[in-house]
């Protein structure tokens, strides 16, 4: 090799080490300046990557909430993958964040990484969706929806509709059955929704979920399977879909079978984004449960709150409210996603 090769890769390796070394003071002098009582601090933020509207919705409300908050924000898009959350998360405790903030894609695997953080001194904030734990005290608190209230609102709503509310003496009833779209499995907000809506149609035998299959929050596969089942079931008077981007697909594939969704068979669904309020005035849909996904500026209040030092409450839900056929919908606002 000649000399002049050489003096020039000795010259990229000189220059790459000069480079980490400033990149690292002006981290280190970036992250003292940003909690040395300039106002802002250091949020590493973990998302689970963009499979809906909601989530959509939920990514552009923390990002906003950061620039108006003044938080320096470290978005990471975990595109589905709990190992890349777990990864990212490794990254903000070596960056030496304020905060880690994340949504737990699924509910379980989190302990060891949440140790690592515990030990670094890194407060964690839960959002979302809820995680399950051997030590609650692994994380500083959740903010989210109550993903057991919305079943339990689609069942409410079921038992409404097919007028059974407070008459649970009525013996012979028709019987009404349902198929459950439902969300990722494993996730803490498709075990919730599962099981708040069980819970509600418990002392109500004649309402029966005659297949239950995860549509995995993705409007692909709510279609897909919609258009598979319809081979298979012929009978069956409700769907309860875990999400409107799933009943998006369910309807597609109800209209080409030629059913009249929310005519020939009762649609539930959650989330409340702005096509399923417009499902709804259509009459293709007889109920939407809100989940709300805008959370970015309490997220980053509690944020600050926990760089302090200080405590925050273990378990806060965000309003959520239900939209039905039985409403005026003329006065729902734009929703936003
Ligand atoms: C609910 C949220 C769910 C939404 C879906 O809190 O985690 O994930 O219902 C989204 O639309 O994909």
């Amino acid at each position: 090799m000649s000399k002049k090769g050489m003096y020039s890769i000795a010259f990229a390796m000189l220059f790459t080490v000069c480079a980490v070394i400033v990149t690292q003071c002006v981290r280190s002098e970036t992250h003292q300046g940003a909690t040395s009582g300039q106002g802002g601090i250091i949020l590493g933020f973990s998302q689970i990557g963009a499979e809906s509207a909601w989530r959509k919705c939920n990514t552009r409300s923390i990002q906003q909430a950061s620039e108006e908050s003044g938080v320096q924000l470290l978005f990471a898009n975990a595109e589905q993958k709990q190992e890349n959350q777990i990864k990212a998360m490794r990254s903000f405790i070596a960056y030496q964040v304020d905060v880690i903030g994340f949504v737990p894609i699924v509910a379980d695997g989190w302990d060891n990484i949440l140790r690592e953080a515990m030990d670094a001194g890194i407060p964690v904030l839960v959002t979302d969706r809820k995680i399950h734990t051997e030590d609650d005290r692994l994380y500083a608190g959740f903010i989210g929806t109550d993903s057991e209230q919305e079943g339990r609102e689609a069942a409410f709503f079921l038992l409404k509709k097919f007028s059974r509310l407070g008459n649970q003496d009525e013996t012979g009833d028709k019987p009404v059955r349902i198929i459950e779209i439902s969300g990722t499995e494993g996730s803490s907000v498709a075990l919730g929704r599962a099981a708040g809506f069980r819970e509600a149609l418990a002392d109500y035998p004649e309402f029966t979920i005659i297949h239950s299959q995860s549509g995995d929050f993705l409007r692909s596969k709510g279609y897909e399977i919609m258009r598979n089942l319809l081979e298979v079931y012929s009978d069956f008077e409700v769907v309860f879909s875990h999400n409107d981007g799933m009943t998006l697909g369910i309807l597609d594939a109800m209209r080409e079978a030629g059913i009249r969704p929310g005519n020939d068979v009762v649609i539930v669904t959650i989330d409340a984004e702005q096509a399923a309020i417009d499902a709804l005035r259509r009459g293709e849909v007889n109920c939407v449960i809100e989940c709300n996904p805008k959370t970015g500026p309490a997220i980053m209040s509690l944020a600050k709150r926990l760089a302090r030092g200080e405590k925050i409450p273990r378990l806060l839900h965000v309003d959520e409210t239900v939209f039905s056929e039985y409403d005026d919908l003329s006065s729902v606002a734009p929703r936003g996603y």
